[in-house]
């Protein structure tokens, strides 16, 4: 399997260019329910140890079906499948870059749950603009064993996220274990309450938010994501989720930027403009880097050949 890494903001990419798993064709929301049920031992390949790590999300490129898109792509981690990913859609530009296959301006990524758009600039920088994204519920309580009463909202943002107005433990990078506990602690209380996305869709990421490091920045926030990494990004679709949410409170006007800092120090600078049914279309702009390219291998004796599971 042939990959390139990047990293977006701090956040890991690793993309599949060659040597992923025969989904064929059709819709790509189809192919994502092919890969998880037919060809799940690529994802744990190409992202879990020994070969990758928790914080890893990988980028399987395959045809699009909408010929107007420069690539389909369907985005995975340690433990299953993302909807979208804004920060490896940032690095897929970069990468698509680096492989001579775009060039500096607007091209468009299909993936499992809809097209996004890329702007390709210098220095790096790539602008995405997201799905339509919305706030579900807002100021939804939550009775979390050890913290007590937890106030959020319940938002999509290309994923589903529950995005907590306080965080309950101070934003540094030195509390990332006591957040990583909170957090799942908060995970477990909405699946325990029945607290979910639109249709009963499982909330799979936890946002806290506070104040931010230094001037020039509107807000700092830890993202705990499905399989129990951090991102070091300030998420882009953690970031769509959570200026669907200003907007439906009045709190950011379109056009308006918005400067979200990650747990790292990292930022991305999101605004919005207005979709229909009170949804938002988001722009989320940040930066990556290539890091790398690889061949990955298999040996068939390797009793890890198909890479570990996440200690969970
Ligand atoms: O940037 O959207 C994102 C993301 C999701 C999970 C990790 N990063």
């Amino acid at each position: 399997m042939r990959v390139i890494d990047s990293h977006t903001e701090g956040e890991p990419t690793r993309v599949i260019v060659e040597g992923g798993p025969p989904l064929g064709d059709g819709p790509l929301a189809d192919r994502r329910a092919r890969f998880a049920e037919a060809f799940d031992r690529y994802r744990s390949f190409a992202v879990n140890e020994p070969r990758g790590t928790d914080a890893l999300v990988g980028a399987l490129l395959v045809p699009p079906q909408d010929p107007a898109c420069a690539a389909g792509v369907i985005f995975f981690n340690n433990v299953g499948y993302l909807g979208m990913c804004g920060h490896g859609a940032i690095g897929v530009a970069v990468t698509l870059a680096h492989l001579g296959r775009i060039g500096p301006g607007t091209h468009r990524l299909e993936t499992p749950v809809g097209v996004v758009q890329v702007e390709l600039a210098a220095g790096n920088e790539v602008t995405i603009e997201n799905v339509a994204s919305f706030r579900h519920r807002a100021a939804v309580s939550v009775e979390v064993p050890g913290l007590g009463r937890v106030v959020g909202d319940v938002a999509w943002g290309g994923n589903w996220f529950f995005c907590v107005h306080e965080t309950p433990v101070a934003l540094a990078m030195a509390n990332v274990p006591e957040l990583t506990r909170q957090a799942e602690a908060v995970m477990a209380a909405l699946r325990a309450q029945g607290i979910t996305g639109r249709d009963g869709a499982p909330i799979d990421h936890i946002e806290f938010y506070g104040p931010p490091s230094r001037p020039g920045i509107d807000s700092r926030n830890f993202v705990l994501c499905p399989g129990g990494a951090y991102d070091r990004s300030p998420c882009g679709t953690g970031t769509s989720a959570k200026v669907a949410c200003l907007a439906a409170a009045g709190k950011l006007a379109p056009g308006q930027p918005w400067v979200q800092e990650s747990i790292v120090g990292s930022t991305f600078t999101a605004r919005y403009r207005l979709a229909a049914d009170g949804a938002v279309i988001p722009s989320i702009t940040g930066r990556a880097f290539v890091t790398g390219e690889a061949t990955l291998l298999r040996h068939p004796d390797d009793p890890f050949g198909d890479g570990m599971p996440p200690a969970r």
